[in-house]
């Protein structure tokens, strides 16, 4: 199978304007502009990410190996993020083995890096990832969707498929009624940046397939103690020494 390196996006006037992004072959590159959408090479194909619903956007992706990373900017307090993801179809698929190592189909499917930033004024407590093959709609068991593969189903080159975060400790996958993976035991403050690392693989494949980032606001950070200025308390201090020489003045 043969992989792509990297991907650097292709700035265009059209794509400032919310166009689709063109990828490019350029090795570790990021893209920096703002937009609605980038594509990514990846897997022998392509790869779109598109900002459907919430408050956010995507800043650009790298592809590293079989790794996208896509760099997205929270800006609000809508934290329900649905990126609508095509092309899986595009993709060469990675054949699958049992246990016992004999062949048990293929899947397509890449590593994702979903990257945050807060530039929200509210701390998050905990993240929600949850994939679509309809939107608005959980992925269903035995659609083809999935976060990994089953137990006991693994690709000769990846025995792992454990998420991760950088932020959040406590790391569950979901799959009654679902495929999610819940992120909590950690805070993300405004201006912080969070990681999440999984791997999205579909035996079935589709196009397009959605992932919905969840989470809810929580109160605002804490006000710094009201401390007065050093100014104010200079011109405090000259007001009650003037009041003092004054009563002292009268009592004379
Ligand atoms: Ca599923």
């Amino acid at each position: 199978m043969s992989w792509l390196l990297s991907s650097i996006l292709d700035r265009t006037p059209l794509l400032r304007t919310g166009a689709l992004l063109a990828a490019t072959a350029t090795p570790f590159a990021i893209a920096t502009t703002p937009a609605s959408a980038v594509s990514l090479s990846i897997g022998g194909g392509s790869l779109n990410f598109q900002a459907r619903s919430g408050d956010f956007n995507i800043q650009g992706g790298t592809v590293t190996g079989n790794t996208i990373t896509l760099f997205q900017d929270v800006t609000g307090t809508d934290l329900d993020l649905v990126l609508q993801i095509d092309g899986l179809t595009s993709l060469t698929s990675f054949d699958v083995v049992d246990e016992f190592g004999m062949p048990a189909g293929s899947v397509s499917g890449f590593w994702f890096e979903s990257v945050l930033t807060n530039r929200s004024d509210r701390t998050w407590e905990f993240f929600d990832h949850e994939l679509q093959s309809n939107l608005g709609t959980p992925s269903s068991h035995g659609d083809g969707l999935a976060f990994g593969l089953p137990s006991g189903k693994s690709i000769p080159s990846y025995s792992d498929f454990t998420p991760t975060s950088d932020r959040f400790s406590d790391i569950q996958t979901i799959r009654n009624g679902k495929d999610a993976i819940a992120f909590s035991n950690g805070l993300v403050d405004p201006g912080e940046t969070v990681t999440f690392r999984y791997f999205i693989a579909d035996s079935t494949p589709a196009s397009p397939v959605f992932l919905r980032q969840f989470s809810q606001v929580s109160s605002l950070p804490p006000d710094p103690v009201d401390v007065p200025e050093p100014h104010l308390l200079l011109g405090l201090f000259a007001i009650t020494t003037l009041e003092t020489l004054r009563r002292r003045d009268r009592h004379r």
